[in-house]
């Protein structure tokens, strides 16, 4: 493995990792396991939007590593599409966090989890 792919598979997963920290604060609140917080949505929706833009880059040529399947590199434009969709759901839930309202939250939060996990299973070699 080339240090290109170790830092980029490095930098890539680092965000995801604390992505991953972010939806999961809010996770009980969508399933509705803890009282809805509007501002604690707020303030995680608003790191998310930053990190949300940073993984893709690191993506690039001759990074294949870890758990990244080379249909990444072979489906580019499937890929796109998988990140499109992701960053389309993260607009709507900034939209659902800014307005406070539960519903609108607890459904944008569950159309971006299947954006997650849609890509995770065409381009992520575990769950
Ligand atoms: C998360 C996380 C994912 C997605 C996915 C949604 O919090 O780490 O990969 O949500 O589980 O289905």
């Amino acid at each position: 493995e080339s240090k290109k792919a170790k830092d980029a598979h490095q930098y890539r997963e680092s965000v995801m990792h604390v992505m991953a920290y972010h939806f999961g604060s809010m996770a009980p609140m969508a399933k509705k396991e803890i009282p809805f917080d509007a501002e604690v949505v707020r303030k995680n929706v608003a790191v998310l939007d930053v990190l949300a833009t940073l993984p893709w880059k690191a993506f690039g040529p001759d990074t294949q590593a870890g758990d990244a399947k080379p249909e990444i590199w072979s489906d580019p434009e499937g890929f796109k599409q998988a990140q499109e969709k992701f960053l389309d759901g993260m607009k709507k839930l900034d939209a659902a966090a800014a307005s406070g309202d539960f519903d609108a939250f607890r459904v944008a939060f569950g159309t971006v989890g299947k954006s997650c996990k849609s890509c995770h299973d065409s381009y992520r070699e575990k769950d």
